[in-house]
């Protein structure tokens, strides 16, 4: 099991973004997703966590592996949505 937060996923439609995009890299994967928490968790079948960070930035979100979540929130946070909400 992987996971990721991912703070700029707000809505229903950021969410289905990104699993899409985690299907794509990894058919098989089993993705959940709780908005509330912005976590995304991936039970991967043939991509790595590497492949799986970089499918949710290419859909233009940012993945923090949720081991280092509290280092990179110290950082700024970027604010933004998909525009679908
Ligand atoms: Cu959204």
């Amino acid at each position: 099991m992987i996971a990721f937060e991912v703070n700029d996923m707000t809505c229903g439609h950021c969410a289905s973004t990104i699993t899409k995009a985690l299907k794509a890299a990894d058919k098989d994967a089993k993705v959940q997703v709780d908005l509330a928490t912005h976590r995304v968790q991936v039970e991967p079948v043939s991509a790595d966590a590497a492949e799986l960070a970089e499918a949710i930035r290419d859909a233009g979100y940012t993945p923090v592996a949720v081991e280092a979540a509290a280092v990179e929130a110290a950082g700024p946070k970027r604010r933004s949505c998909c525009g679908g909400c």
